[in-house]
């Protein structure tokens, strides 16, 4: 049969980032571009022979063009078999509990999150191993070397793909087994959400809006909330897969979701809204005129989780992102429960996962999941919600207000430049990275500087340390603001800057987050010199 031997050479820039490689369309399908890659992950990994993979993706352009040679090249490595989602499609987080679930060797997943798709738009793949999550950096390490010293793929050329026929059939040697997407993962959320209450919840007449954002989730929201749950016909809203999202970005966050929140604002908003993005991992959580955000999400699910059957002996620990707010924290202090600081990507939890030191983790761009996988999980998330609600009889607004008089609130914003010409950013942090040890004791537009440093991990299961991952500058009073260069962008580089305050004065708990945070935003500014260095006056994307 036919397998060949293409000669290839390194390519540069095929760096994995926060959530594996990410470039535009067109790059991957260059000739040769994606087989190179592929090649080199199989080669990182210390090759597939025998293994048994899972292979799905976001639904998004190229999709299935890339898995049809992603298992092409299994085969011709001697994979054993391939478990893919039909069409196709997996969510990331399904993926990550198919992987589990069927212990399989590891994964590919295609996905470029909540960038947009389409031709002229973005593609990523992100290899993931055999506990389910993105691979740990000193993989994604020994992935980029080999791209770097690549000198051929193997790819076989005969036989057929169809995605869409559930069942197995052969590709060469190799089997390939065609799975349906979304089985496997509702009967997880079944597993450890009370459904009952849920759907008593909706008979009782609460409104629900999920907005799926034209993307992965959809088929998954549809058959869990509204067939399984007995929400309305109708609940899920933009719940067909689209190769470009709709043509938009499909990010779960106020600015891109503007729609589901005007609705949420509006006159008769339903009870709960919540979307998810691209690849079904990141969740926005949304009451009736009350916006949640992900940092204060995150610390009302480490409080209400027990309320969830599968949460009901308590959680051993919660984790959260640096940039990450300290609400979390605040929560896990008053249970006597153990709270790590993480560096920014879900990679990072996956050692304290699989240790059993934290059941929660979360991020403070819309991603929070927990033990139950190895990535966030944006529908796990509006399903715990949901059985809070449920179990607590309270809305969200509710919730929110009770949560901020116990705990104080944690004012938060993420302000992102976005495509600034790399350089300059790269400027910018170099500057304020050689300035950040005079800082303490300065006063910077009102504001003390109390420490300042670079944010750097050391992962307490294997010791690994991870440096570089962002400058803190903490102020008088609980305020904190922290600058980094995204690593998911396709274009220049994204600066994203953090801001935070901590108030605790019961008649301050309710104002707007961003006239709440307004000397924190300046003293950033004051400090980084943001608007003259990249000649924005202001950010691209508040939220
Ligand atoms: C962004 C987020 C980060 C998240 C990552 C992947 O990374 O800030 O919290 O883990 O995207 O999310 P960066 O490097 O651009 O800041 V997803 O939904 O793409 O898997
Ligand atoms: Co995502």
């Amino acid at each position: 049969m036919s397998r060949k031997t293409v000669k290839t050479q390194p390519i540069a820039g095929q760096k994995p980032g926060t959530s594996g490689l990410r470039k535009k369309t067109r790059i991957f399908m260059e000739p040769g571009y994606l087989e190179n890659y592929v090649q080199a992950i199989f080669d990182g990994i210390g090759g597939v022979e025998g293994k048994v993979l899972v292979v799905g993706g976001d639904g998004r352009y190229f999709n299935d063009t890339a898995i049809e040679t992603i298992l092409r090249i299994a085969e011709a490595n001697g994979a054993a078999r391939c478990i893919v989602g039909q069409g196709g499609l997996l969510s990331t987080p399904a993926a990550s509990h198919l992987i589990r679930k069927r212990g399989a060797d590891g994964g590919l997943i295609l996905s470029a999150s909540h960038n947009p798709g389409g031709p002229d738009e973005d593609f990523g793949l992100k290899y993931n191993g055999p506990n389910g999550g993105p691979a740990p950096e000193g993989v994604t390490d020994e992935i980029f070397a080999r791209t770097q010293d690549i000198a051929a793929y193997h790819i076989f050329d005969g036989g057929a793909v169809a995605l869409e026929q559930i069942g197995t059939s052969q590709l060469g040697e190799m089997e390939v087994e065609i799975v349906d997407p979304v089985a496997d993962y509702a009967e997880l959320m079944a597993g450890l959400f009370d459904f009952e209450a849920i759907s008593a919840l909706f008979k009782g007449g609460f409104r629900a809006c999920f907005d799926a954002m034209h993307a992965i989730t959809g088929p998954y929201a549809r058959d869990i909330l509204e067939t399984r749950l007995g929400a309305p016909a109708g609940t899920v809203i933009n719940g067909v897969p689209k190769p470009d999202f709709g043509g938009g970005h499909p990010d779960p966050n106020p600015v891109w979701a503007k729609p589901l929140m005007d609705r949420m604002y509006g006159e008769d908003a339903p009870d709960f809204g919540a979307a998810s993005d691209g690849d079904g991992d990141r969740n926005m959580i949304v009451g009736a005129n009350c916006y949640v955000s992900p940092s204060d999400s995150l610390a009302v699910l480490a409080d209400l989780a027990h309320l969830a059957p599968g949460y009901a002996n308590g959680l051993t620990g919660v984790a959260r992102s640096m940039p990450t707010s300290a609400a979390a924290d605040r929560v896990a202090e008053a249970k006597g429960m153990a709270c790590f600081e993480t560096p920014t990507g879900w990679k990072f939890f996956g050692n304290l996962l699989d240790a059993g030191r934290v059941t929660l983790c979360g991020e403070e761009s819309a991603g929070t999941g927990s033990n139950h996988v190895r990535e966030k999980d944006g529908l796990w998330a509006v399903l715990l919600w949901l059985n809070i609600l449920a179990a607590t009889g309270k809305s969200v607004s509710q919730l929110m207000a009770d949560h901020w008089a116990r705990y104080g609130r944690n004012y938060y914003s993420r302000h992102d430049y976005e495509a600034v010409e790399t350089e300059s950013a790269n400027v910018l942090m170099n500057s304020l990275r050689e300035r950040l040890s005079t800082l303490p004791g300065m006063e910077v537009a009102g504001l003390t500087v109390t420490e300042a440093d670079e944010f750097s991990y050391h992962d307490p299961v294997d010791g690994s340390v991870a440096k570089g991952q962002g400058l803190r500058i903490f102020f008088e009073g609980g305020g904190r603001v922290v600058f980094r260069l995204s690593g998911t962008g396709t274009e220049g580089a994204t600066l994203r800057v953090y801001l935070e305050r901590l108030e605790t004065s019961p008649n301050a708990l309710h104002q707007d987050p961003q006239e709440a945070l307004a000397p924190i935003i300046e003293a950033a500014d004051a400090l980084a010199g943001i608007s003259q260095r990249t000649g924005r006056s202001k950010p691209d994307v508040i939220t």
